[in-house]
């Protein structure tokens, strides 16, 4: 059966009429992939999976919500949208909006947005606005500017953009037949898991689950608000997606996280890049820095650092993890969008001139 994207399957569980119009590049339905390598990390009876929302069309999870925020700006007649943007949104806006023949309007950070990012944005032609500033200062313009002109915000702040990232948690909970015990996230702007948890509680109030997963939510350590308590306003990390001040869906991540008895934490970005390497060289998965940190969180859970509240560490230091446990780690974001730090790590060598002998050499023949 084709897949027609996460309007077509989920339409009944989303709030669009059966007569909008649909704009779509075929999003969702991306694979949820065993890893026996942390599934053995973590305890014998475990099974870890990698939600790899890298593989959405515009290589970001930022897409399932895309399809319902520009279908709904077209159903509603709107000829232009706006966002604000570390990167994600902006690739993912203007291509939905290209597709659409909106005109799209994207706020950055000035010298701030993975290259891979800012070249999708400029190829599907939005027009790209660069600001001193972070962030949190390019939202706080795009409400002002959507309240008084004819543009529609495509930011999380619009309630559709989570509507449709809502249904991830339905694929994951489809796929294992049951919700995960532990769910790891990234957190930047706290749309996402925000939309997770709304997608999880539905998907059992619709009898597809018996429980639902506690939310483990990953902050970088120099962007970490929520987990702080208080606005951060020179955010910092290596994790541009995730270099976020004031988050948006604050209220409703910190409340997802203790509905479900989760945990917000950080993550350095010496764990961050070290994760991201993690991933690629055991499991062949390449993604951005800001998606390693719920794998960099998992490793901080399995190890010494952890939090004092975290509850997998609490389960596995009295090892109740005897018994089976399941965990999802969201990885949100491509690794091809931000080549810059792959850089980081060396080139094994070069050979200016080259001859087999000296090649076979360098191969250790
Ligand atoms: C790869 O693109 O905020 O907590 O403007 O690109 O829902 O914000 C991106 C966020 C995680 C955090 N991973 O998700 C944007 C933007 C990646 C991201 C997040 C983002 P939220």
């Amino acid at each position: 059966m084709s897949w027609n994207g996460v309007i077509d399957a989920y339409r009944p569980y989303l709030p669009i009429g059966p007569h909008a119009p649909i704009v779509t590049l075929n999003e969702g339905n991306t694979p949820l992939i065993f890893s026996p390598k942390l599934s053995e990390m973590v305890g014998v009876e475990a099974s870890v999976y990698i939600k790899n929302e890298g593989l959405n069309p515009t290589g970001s999870f930022k897409d399932r919500g895309m399809t319902m925020a520009i279908s709904k700006a077209v159903e509603s007649g709107a000829k232009a949208v706006i966002c604000a943007s570390t990167g994600n949104t902006s690739a993912s806006a203007a291509a939905y909006a290209a597709r659409a023949g909106l005109a799209c309007f994207v706020l950055l950070p000035k010298g701030k947005i993975a290259r891979g990012k800012l070249a999708q944005a400029l190829m599907c032609g939005a027009q790209v606005i660069a600001l001193r500033g972070n962030f949190d200062d390019a939202l706080r313009l795009v409400r002002e500017i959507g309240q008084e002109y004819p543009v529609a915000i495509v930011n999380s702040t619009n309630p559709d953009r989570l509507e449709g990232q809502k249904t991830a948690s339905f694929e994951v909970i489809d796929s294992l037949g049951e919700s995960p015990d532990f769910h790891f996230l990234p957190i930047g702007n706290a749309g996402n898991i925000t939309a997770y948890w709304k997608g999880y509680r539905e998907w059992k109030e619709a009898g597809r689950c018996k429980r639902l997963p506690r939310m483990m939510g990953f902050q970088a350590a120099g962007a970490a608000p929520i987990y702080l308590d208080q606005i951060v306003k020179t955010p910092d990390t290596i994790a541009t997606a995730i270099r976020i001040g004031n988050p948006a869906s604050w209220r409703q991540a910190a409340m997802a996280v203790s509905q479900s008895n989760g945990c917000i934490d950080i993550v350095t970005d010496e764990e961050i890049l070290a994760a991201q390497k993690w991933l690629a060289m055991n499991e062949g998965i390449f993604v951005e820095p800001a998606s390693a940190a719920s794998v960099a969180g998992l490793f901080k859970c399995m190890g010494k650092e952890a939090c004092a509240k975290c509850p997998l560490a609490t389960e596995l230091r009295s090892s109740l993890l005897s018994k089976t446990v399941t965990i999802v780690c969201t990885v949100t974001g491509h690794g091809m969008k931000d080549p810059d730090v792959v850089a980081l790590h060396q080139l094994k060598s070069s050979i200016t001139w080259p001859t087999k002998d000296r090649i076979v050499k360098l191969m250790g023949f």
